[in-house]
């Protein structure tokens, strides 16, 4: 089609400018031609000639090789880079998922529509950032975490493939959220007995696909059930205000939900009396797979539970030594109160000791001591379970998008 292939060739031109497309062999003379044809004539590249691996496109905080891994427009957190840090994770470390590019907005500037014929009278009304704080603030621990964390698991683990960014156990952190309750926000500006579906959306650029299809700005419909529940309009992460790549001035935080629920750089809400869907949850954030039917699950909501060791990928470990080791647990569907590790590819298993109460939203901070016997490669076992009894399987039930990835990682190390 051709409107779709001039919008792929016009996003493809702005990653250019924003020096995060290789256009080798061709000269910037005719790269800056291109640009006019599309309407983009005056825009400036930025970062001509940089290496295409010092940084994620478009994240604007600092991404060092020692905590972050950058997939696409994303960054990943490298658990190693945990250890030590605390319950909560330090916003320079906390992962990032972009669909597309953080965007710069002033806070001043910044207000929130809500809108729709969920509201008495269908009417529309705007809450400036000043407008919220003076509503009561309320501070909640919760992680944000994407559906697809661990996904890569599904290819090395288990031979089968999936699409999507691949990562391993860091599209995860938790954070100490502040901000005001959607209910107080929704209350206010007038909620009508009819409203069934709220609808989130972000400020930043649309989204389109690799096939070029445009498919507008991301946003998630959330029952009124959960919007009224525990849902924040969040303006602080960790004390301070929301950071660009994180959402500023305002996000959506959606607690123990997967992370595409948490719409960032919310611009408005749309309240309606019907229910609402987006691409966000059809085509994606439910299963589709042999084991699912045509039209995939049902959409996705709560968090699956999971374990990662703070130790990087075949991190090396002077054999004959005592290593205290680290990790953390989690699960969305309640806290975590036991977590077994073994150290000998899961033939023997043994207690790990918690250092954190079980909390739905958050997760469980865990240590034990293991001195490798020998010299040699050696793999390392976690396994959680939860409040409800779940725990993490031996493989998890394929799905083509590899979402919620939950059965226990197999971590390999050397002795040395
Ligand atoms: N507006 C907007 N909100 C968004 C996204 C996005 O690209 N745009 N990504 C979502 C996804 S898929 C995830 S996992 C989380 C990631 O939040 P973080 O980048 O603060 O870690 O934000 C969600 N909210
Ligand atoms: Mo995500």
């Amino acid at each position: 089609m051709r409107t779709s292939e001039s919008a792929y060739d016009r996003r493809r031109l702005r990653q250019w400018l924003a020096g995060e497309a290789r256009a080798d062999g061709v000269s910037r003379r005719d790269m800056l031609r291109l640009l006019a044809a599309a309407g983009l004539a005056g825009a400036a590249p930025v970062a001509l000639g940089t290496p295409a691996a010092a940084a994620a496109p478009g994240i604007v905080k600092p991404l060092p090789d020692d905590r972050f891994t950058v997939r696409g427009t994303n960054a990943e957190t490298r658990f190693a880079a945990l250890a030590g840090t605390g319950y909560h994770t330090p916003n320079d470390r906390f992962f990032v998922r972009n669909h597309t590019a953080t965007p710069t907005l002033s806070a001043s500037d910044w207000a929130l529509t809500v809108h729709g014929d969920g509201l008495t009278r269908d009417r529309t009304v705007d809450f400036t950032l000043a407008d919220l704080r003076k509503l009561p603030s309320v501070t909640h621990s919760a992680f944000v975490e994407c559906a697809g964390n661990g996904r890569s698991f599904f290819t090395s683990q288990q031979r089968q493939p999936v699409s999507g960014t691949a990562w391993t156990l860091g599209a995860i952190g938790v954070a100490r959220w502040r901000g005001v309750r959607l209910a107080d926000v929704l209350g206010r500006a007038g909620l009508s007995r009819r409203a069934v579906d709220v609808l989130p959306r972000g400020l930043d650029a649309d989204y389109v696909t690799d096939d070029g299809t445009n498919l507008g700005r991301v946003r998630r419909p959330l029952p009124l059930s959960k919007a009224l529940d525990d849902v924040l309009l969040a303006y602080e992460m960790n004390g301070e205000p929301l950071p660009p790549d994180h959402g500023h001035p305002v996000r959506v935080l959606v607690p123990s939900w997967i992370g595409i629920a948490s719409v960032k750089w919310v611009g408005d809400i749309e309240v309606s009396a019907e229910p609402l869907y987006s691409p966000w949850n059809t085509d994606f954030y439910r299963l589709f797979g042999d084991a699912y039917p045509d039209e995939g699950s049902a959409p996705l909501t709560r968090q699956t539970i999971k374990s990662a060791w703070e130790l990087d990928g075949q991190a090396d470990l002077r054999a004959g030594v005592a290593h205290r080791l680290t990790g953390r647990s989690w699960s969305g569907a309640g806290g975590v109160v036991r977590v077994e590790v073994s150290t000998d590819s899961g033939t023997t298993w043994r207690a790990a000791r918690l250092h954190d109460a079980p909390r739905r939203d958050g997760w469980v901070r865990w240590s034990t001591h293991w001195r490798p016997p020998a010299p040699g490669p050696y793999t390392l076992l976690a396994r959680a379970t939860d409040t409800t009894g779940r725990t993490q399987p031996e493989a998890t039930v394929h799905n083509t998008q590899g979402y919620l990835f939950d059965a226990v990682v197999r971590h390999p190390v050397n002795a040395v």
